[in-house]
């Protein structure tokens, strides 16, 4: 298949690469290098090391012996984005090229140059198919937090037909992407799949892609490293893990292989043209108390509650379906206790690097708009 992968040099965008370069389709990826943009603005870097993005191209044409087509286009330009298409001409396009953190996107005079971009991007996707490539499938990386967390059960359900409650304007950005996609199905008849996607985690890819070139990012800061990749990068330094407030808040979490292999899923079975079909994508539900409590029994370390620089809830329900995938044949491919003892493997030998950046491990940004260290919460255990 012809694959356009928007975001190619991200987390999850670079790992896509490399997992549907194994499988042999044929693929062209945009991306401005705006994620390592913001990571160094921050202060902070990846634990794993990462070569250039036209590094990682040769590695890559190297590999799989055939050719990458990458440009470095800013995603919210339409004419670069509808020239790319125009001469790509692709069967389907994943959309990874979004901001993705809501702690960035709650740091005062933040808030709309997220939006701006993220709604930017797949507004020029959209458009570009609509023009270009009318029978593309447009595959976006949506979010489970686009739900918040409401009572009962979480359906795997448009906008139309199940209320978002966004915690951050990140979280926004996404249910406003849903809300264009849902539209651009009924008058453009654009096909699409949006992936309410967990938190993804960990390092291991594919077990035989060892070439550090081919290495994907893995960030532990605040604002671009989520909660299970921070909790181990803590973990092989000695600092403590990072709890915010009560630490019931529960989420959908996702192995960063089945994150690919969900999206091979999809692209092999794309929904009917017109159609805005809304996929629940995750493996195991846990809240962050037990997932600190996963990572401390497995490497020793030491848990600690902070005050939670976010507004969110600490206890709640989180029912969340999720039908689709496994109808399509997904099965979580490890559990989080596997996956969690390779990347303290994997992590080890970068734990210089982190403990240089151990400054940012502590959470200063805060959903009020201060910036202020969160202060360890004296006699909340775990
Ligand atoms: N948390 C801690 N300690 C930490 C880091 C996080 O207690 O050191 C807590 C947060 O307060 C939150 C939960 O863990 O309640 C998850 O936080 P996160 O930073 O891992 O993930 P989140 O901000 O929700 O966003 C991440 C990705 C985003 C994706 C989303 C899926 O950054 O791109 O859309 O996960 S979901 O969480 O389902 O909305």
């Amino acid at each position: 298949m012809r694959i356009l992968i928007a975001g190619i040099d991200g987390y999850l965008g670079w790992s896509l690469a490399c997992y549907l370069g194994e499988q042999g389709h044929r693929l062209a990826g945009i991306d401005n290098g705006l994620r390592r943009t913001m990571v160094d603005e921050i202060g902070s870097t990846s634990a794993v090391p990462i070569k250039t993005l036209h590094e990682r191209r040769l590695a890559w044409e190297h590999r799989f012996g055939r050719k990458l087509h990458t440009y470095t286009y800013d995603l919210t330009t339409e004419s670069s984005v509808s020239r790319v298409i125009a001469f790509f001409k692709p069967e389907a396009i994943v959309h990874l090229g979004e901001i993705p953190s809501a702690p960035y996107s709650m740091i005062p005079g933040n808030e709309w140059p997220v939006q701006q971009n993220n709604l930017g991007a797949t507004w020029s996707l959209m458009n570009a198919i609509r023009h270009h490539a009318p029978d593309c499938h447009l595959v976006k990386l949506g979010s489970m937090g686009e739900y918040g967390t409401p009572d009962g059960p979480i359906p795997e359900a448009s906008s139309k037909d199940f209320p978002r409650q966004p915690g951050s304007f990140y979280h926004a950005s996404k249910v406003h992407g849903t809300v264009n996609l849902a539209l651009a199905a009924d008058v453009w008849g654009l096909s699409s799949t949006d992936i309410m996607q967990g938190v993804v985690f960990g390092t291991t890819l594919i077990d035989y892609i060892d070439d550090p070139v081919l290495a994907t990012r893995l960030d532990f800061d605040e604002c671009f490293g989520t909660a299970i990749n921070r909790f181990v990068c803590q973990a092989v330094i000695g600092h403590p893990l990072t709890i915010y407030g009560a630490g019931g808040q529960t989420r959908g979490y996702l192995p960063l292989a089945d994150s690919m292999r969900c999206i091979e899923l999809l692209l092999q079975n794309p929904p009917y043209l017109g159609e805005h079909r809304v996929v629940n994508q995750f493996a195991e539900v846990h809240s962050i108390k037990d997932l600190a409590r996963t990572v401390a029994r497995l490497t020793g370390a030491e848990v600690k509650h902070y005050e939670n620089p976010r507004r969110e809830a600490e206890a709640h329900q989180y029912d969340p379906v999720s039908g689709i995938l496994a109808g399509l044949g997904y099965t979580p491919s490890t559990t989080v206790d596997d996956e969690v003892s390779r990347m303290v493997e994997a992590l080890t030998p970068h734990q210089t690097c982190i403990a240089a950046y151990e400054s940012v491990l502590i959470p200063c940004r805060r959903w009020d708009g201060t910036n202020r260290r969160s202060e360890p919460l004296i006699g909340v255990t775990s």
